[in-house]
């Protein structure tokens, strides 16, 4: 029943999850593992979604007995509005993300910078060729100011559609405009869509769903994707970079500072004030060999990227880094912080600051975060965790020795890079590969952890087994954290673990056969991917003809919701670990699941495990490759000096 305890192998995979999952049983801390044991039983209403709450004269649930809630809205009204609205959810956090880094960039453009600069002149450059911005002769602030105007009309634009929707393929494109779901301003998108979904108002399924697809797009070719080119002009495009991951990356005589959330403007700061002799002296003169800072959730993905900090690990670990009882404190700020840690963190000594003006968390310390200061406002957060390392009780702590080796860091623009060198930057080799069947397709394996399922399993199972059969595997989020966990993250995967034909590429060109892309809103790196190998040329013209599927096979949030829906807009299919709550309406699992690829060549599909998924996406990608008429078995032959001079590394 409600109160069965499921054993701790059953819950997580990693060795360092297993140690410390079981010392929280041992200190009696309650973890999110703990009360999903207690939430077992769930709702067959909020299932089905067939619960509605949006009027007072409900909560109605619909039944065989009572099909209509008072006000007459039946089984598909009510589930495709409670779907809009979690696509909502989903979109705003990742757009007001964007909006907040678009006005740090305007900022240093108006020469008010405090610390922050135009750290990369080639991104801002790139972003300004996309959208027209006249670049001659001007400046870098000059260049930037007029790009932040266009950036945050996209978010405020009344009539007109998304400009950035102009970067993805013609095809998509007009299939957008066909079908009315291309954006219009981002802010407006999200406030239609809540409004719609008022008591009263749109009633129609398809209708409400076609707006889902509508309001995703502001999200994955609007919000998403300005704020990869923001962060990207502010604080560098990745580049590969070595790191290390898993709770073993915590220090044992060194104060241990988590920073967890999603927003890269602290954590930047909190990069380079950690290494600032004042800081490093001030732990020295507390007994500490140093200060060590690591990440959690996605807000560890951008200073991995860009700086090479270690990942301490994801979603489902951030409970359990406290519970090792060696972090002095941990730093929160938005989405996907569990409400929890201040109560975790009262067993030890560890502080739990919160940073966000948007978001405070009962029990934790709240130190709005000081755009007008912001290496005071690191280096202050980071006294107080030196002040902390003296209240550490050896007698709590337990850090798991593991860690793995990882390389992340791959941006489109480094991915060009490597493949075709720097004077012929080019997707080329790649879509050659894809063409002769060396690499069968490519795969993002996206979101987060869920504690319903066993941590990184289904993501790391699938993993292994696409690279077995020849698909690159492109990663972000959560996931991406699962295969570093793993050590799938080194170039060395692809001797050990990768089918020989996709070896052979990576071999030759020197990366993983898993690409480590960055955060959930650096989902628009993976649009980017698959736009730049239809402009390359081979494979389809538009994006639904690329042997290419999105998984998301761990999800929880609102925010893979979105995603999940933005892929498929964009004619990417997408598979799920679980299904949507949507069950309750036939007629919106059947759009969702079906009817959506007559509309963008693309739909979900829901695979309870990676055997069932990995079998779906070889099926698919077959298909996209019958399509494309490269099905033919590649001749197996042996991978000589003129086939990877062929490959013009
Ligand atoms: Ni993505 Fe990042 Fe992780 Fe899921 Fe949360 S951290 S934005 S939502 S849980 S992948
Ligand atoms: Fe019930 Fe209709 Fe109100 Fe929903 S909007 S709670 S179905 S009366």
């Amino acid at each position: 029943m409600g109160n069965e305890t499921v054993a701790v192998h059953e819950r997580v995979s990693d060795p360092a999850s297993l140690q410390v999952l079981s010392k929280a049983g041992v200190d009696c801390v309650e973890t999110c593992f703990d009360r999903a044991d207690l939430q077992k039983v769930t709702c067959k209403f909020g299932t089905g979604g067939i619960c509605c709450r949006i009027c007072h004269m409900g909560p109605c649930r619909i039944t065989a007995k009572s099909p209509y809630g008072v006000c007459g809205a039946n089984a598909d009204t009510i589930v495709a509005r409670n779907f809009l609205r979690e696509v909502v959810g989903g979109a705003a956090a990742h757009s007001d993300h964007s909006r907040h880094l678009v006005l740090r960039l305007k900022k240093v453009a108006e020469g008010q910078g405090n610390g922050y600069q135009i750290k990369d002149s080639r991104a801002l450059y790139r972003s300004a060729k996309a959208y027209g911005v006249e670049t001659q002769g001007r400046s870098d602030n000059e260049i930037a100011l007029e790009l932040v105007d266009l950036f945050l009309a996209e978010f405020t634009a009344q009539e007109e559609l998304l400009k950035t929707l102009s970067l993805a393929p013609e095809k998509q494109q007009a299939w957008w405009k066909t079908h009315q779901v291309a954006p219009q301003g981002i802010d407006r998108m999200i406030v239609e869509s809540m409004h719609r979904t008022h008591m009263g108002v749109d009633h129609e399924y398809r209708h409400l769903l076609l707006q889902a697809f509508r309001t995703a797009l502001a999200d994955g070719w609007g919000g998403s994707r300005i704020a990869t080119m923001a962060s990207d002009i502010l604080f560098g495009t990745p580049v590969p970079v070595r790191s290390q991951s898993n709770l073993g990356v915590l220090g044992k005589n060194t104060v241990n500072l988590l920073v967890h959330g999603h927003e890269p403007e602290l954590s930047e700061m909190l990069a380079v004030a950690v290494r600032s002799p004042e800081i490093v002296q001030a732990a020295k003169d507390v007994g500490a060999e140093g200060v060590t800072l690591a990440g959690i959730c996605c807000t560890a993905n951008e200073i991995l990227m860009r700086h090479g900090i270690p990942v301490a690990g994801n979603f489902l670990q951030q409970e359990l880094a406290i519970v090792t009882g060696a972090v002095e404190v941990m730093i929160i700020d938005v989405q996907c912080c569990m409400p929890s840690l201040p109560q975790v963190a009262a067993s030890y000594h560890t502080r739990i600051v919160s940073t966000s003006e948007l978001a405070m968390t009962a029990g934790a310390t709240h130190l709005p975060f000081n755009g007008d200061d912001p290496l005071e406002s690191a280096k202050a957060i980071i006294k107080l965790a030196i002040d902390n390392y003296q209240n550490r009780d050896p007698q709590k702590v337990v850090i798991p020795s593991e860690t793995k080796p990882l390389v992340a860091g791959f941006s489109v623009d480094a991915i060009k890079y490597m493949l075709g060198g720097r004077y012929r930057a080019s997707f080329r080799p790649l879509n050659d590969a894809i063409m002769q069947g060396r690499i069968k397709g490519v795969v993002g394996i996206v979101g987060c952890n869920n504690a319903k399922e066993k941590l990184d399993d289904y993501i790391n199972t699938l993993t292994e087994e696409l690279i077995k059969q020849n698909v690159l595997v492109l990663k972000t989020g959560c996931a991406a954290i699962a295969s570093a966990k793993q050590g799938r993250l080194t170039p060395e995967t692809a001797l050990d673990h990768a089918g020989s034909g996709l070896r052979e590429v990576c071999e030759a060109v020197g990366i993983p056969p898993i690409l480590h892309m960055g955060s959930c809103v650096d989902n628009s790196r993976i649009l980017e991917a698959a736009t730049e190998i239809v402009r390359e040329g081979g494979l389809g013209d538009d994006l639904s003809q690329v042997p290419a599927v999105g998984v998301a096979p761990e999800w929880m949030s609102e925010k893979a919701v979105s995603i999940g829906c933005y892929f498929v807009a964009s004619g990417i299919d997408v598979i799920l670990g679980h299904p949507f709550h949507i069950s309750g309406s036939e007629n919106v699992s059947h759009f969702l699941n079906e009817q959506a690829r007559e509309l963008f060549g693309a739909s979900f599909h829901v695979c309870s495990d990676a055997k069932q998924a990995t079998e779906k996406i070889m099926s698919l990608l077959d298909a996209a490759r019958g399509k494309l008429g490269i099905d033919k078995k590649a001749e197996r032959k042996l991978y000589d000096m003129k086939d990877r001079r062929a490959l013009d590394v």
